[in-house]
């Protein structure tokens, strides 16, 4: 059920918020509009502008009425707007989880402008940025995660970023934190038992040992949700995939092939891709963003040392690397790209098997996928392979993937006043002072759903990023 969030519905009476609000909810150009209004006088006004009378239809079914200017009741073949279709929610049970009404209309400039201008004039106020979403958080019909996903959603291209704001929405994030909150409690009360027990002179301090068990255990459960950002972040982005290796090896071709489109010069002269070029594409539902890069080999050429430099840059920012070769890879090329795989998957790509399927001497720890980039032979092999090594979770109940900056931050912060208690614990710090770092830990983390103190600073700063109308 409904849990409205008590300190922040007072502020919203308080900023004369809680005004009835509209807006268009969909794009322009469409066949169809969708207007939404929103707040305590949402039906009275809309029953303004239709001929039938809304406060009698059955909430959350679809109503076709007239719309109409002034004095539809009386004259209903005048200045009729339009035919549309009228679904009533009646709070708690609407989106925002105040009264509510969506007018589908056809999706004419004219006829949408019209519409809204009408509801203003009769009580609406135009809604800002996000606001629909911010008064469902404010009526406690979602968290503020929960409320940042909807953006996500709206947001996602493919199945990943799909799946991940979907799962944030149904609350993964929010139950990952109540876990987390309910160890923090515990250890709370842990360390109050031992506050207790201290003013007894014939007792000794309550064991520390489970206490700085229990803090690791719930400073590793941060750390791993904070090193989950960085895969996020990548799923958000597009995975970066470098295409490496010597001058005319062929990284061009693949790059073309990959992206089947001729997006990089092609050539048998060495030294023709002195830049890097970008591109994405999806394999499976997830964002991939390849870089063709400058081949790595010994030059004179200002332009072209400067294009191998960005090269290992690219390498250093890149998740996977492909390595392509098409001959025995010399093994000083080798060494130069090793040394920069450090945490990253590399995946070695035989390329020209066409013309000759040459075997690899030293055996190596790597996938080797053999390709003919110009050929076109198989490469949905060698798509697979990246795929499977960018590693993308299933995303279950026990595995939550933060996304947003604004969490990621919040996890820092808030490891970051876990390390004191954990220092605190090592050096016999006293339990009342461990105690206050401890409820630091629990309202930064609080932070992240909006459950205690959220100024609207904050949440101007969340929802400006929105659509209107969202
Ligand atoms: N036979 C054959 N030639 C290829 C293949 N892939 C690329 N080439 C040729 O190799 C030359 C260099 O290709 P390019 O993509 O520019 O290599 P890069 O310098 O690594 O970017 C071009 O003449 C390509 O047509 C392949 O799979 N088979
Ligand atoms: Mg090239």
């Amino acid at each position: 059920m409904m849990k409205p969030n008590a300190t922040l519905s007072l502020s919203l009476e308080g900023l004369g918020e809680a005004s009835t609000i509209c807006a268009l909810a969909t794009a322009p150009g469409g066949a169809l509009g969708i207007i939404r209004v929103s707040g305590s006088r949402a039906l009275e006004i809309v029953n303004q502008i239709t001929a039938a009378d809304v406060n009698t239809f059955s909430p959350n079914s679809a109503h076709f009425v007239r719309l109409t200017a002034k004095n539809a009741k009386f004259d209903e073949t005048s200045n009729i707007i339009d035919e549309a279709m009228i679904t009533v929610f009646r709070a708690p049970h609407s989106y925002t989880g105040e009264d509510a009404v969506e007018i589908s209309c056809h999706g004419s400039r004219y006829i949408l402008n019209k519409v809204l201008e009408l509801l203003m004039h009769n009580g609406c106020r135009m809604a800002e940025p996000g606001e629909f979403t911010k008064r469902a958080f404010l009526n406690g019909k979602l968290d503020l995660s929960q409320a940042e996903a909807v953006a996500d959603l709206i947001a996602s291209t493919n199945k990943a970023t799909h799946q991940l704001a979907m799962s944030q929405l149904r609350g993964s994030v929010s139950s990952e934190l109540t876990r987390l909150r309910e160890q923090l409690l515990k250890l709370t009360s842990l360390m109050e038992l031992e506050l207790d027990f201290s003013d007894h002179e014939d007792l000794e301090f309550a064991d520390r040992t489970e206490l700085s068990t229990l803090a690791n255990k719930i400073d590793n459960h941060i750390t791993h949700l904070a090193h989950s950002f960085e895969t996020g972040q990548a799923i958000k982005q597009g995975i970066p995939v470098a295409i490496v290796g010597k001058t005319n090896v062929g990284k061009s071709t693949l790059l073309n092939r990959l992206l089947k489109d001729d997006r990089a010069i092609v050539s048998d002269v060495h030294g023709t891709t002195r830049d890097t070029i970008e591109d994405t594409i999806d394999i499976q539902g997830v964002t991939f963003r390849f870089i063709d890069t400058a081949g790595i080999r010994q030059t004179t050429d200002r332009v072209e040392k400067i294009g191998i430099e960005r090269t290992f840059s690219a390498i250093d920012k890149a998740r996977i690397i492909l390595w392509v070769i098409d001959a025995e890879p010399a093994a000083k090329e080798f060494d130069d790209i090793i040394q920069h795989t450090e945490n990253k998957r590399l995946i070695i790509v035989k390329n020209k098997v066409d013309k000759s399927n040459f075997a690899l001497l030293s055996t190596v720890n790597f996938p080797i996928i053999s390709i003919s980039a110009k050929q076109g032979t198989i490469i949905p092999q060698l798509e697979q392979a990246i795929y499977d090594a960018a590693d993308i979770p299933t995303l279950t109940d026990t595995d939550v993937i933060i996304t947003n900056a604004r969490h990621y931050d919040a996890l820092l912060r808030a490891r970051q006043s876990l390390s004191h208690v954990l220092d605190g614990l090592r050096s016999g710090l006293s339990g009342d002072l461990l105690s206050e770092d401890l409820r630091d830990v629990l309202s930064i983390l609080s932070e992240i759903t909006g459950g205690q103190i959220t100024t609207n600073e904050v949440l101007g700063n969340i929802f400006k990023n929105f659509c209107v109308g969202k």
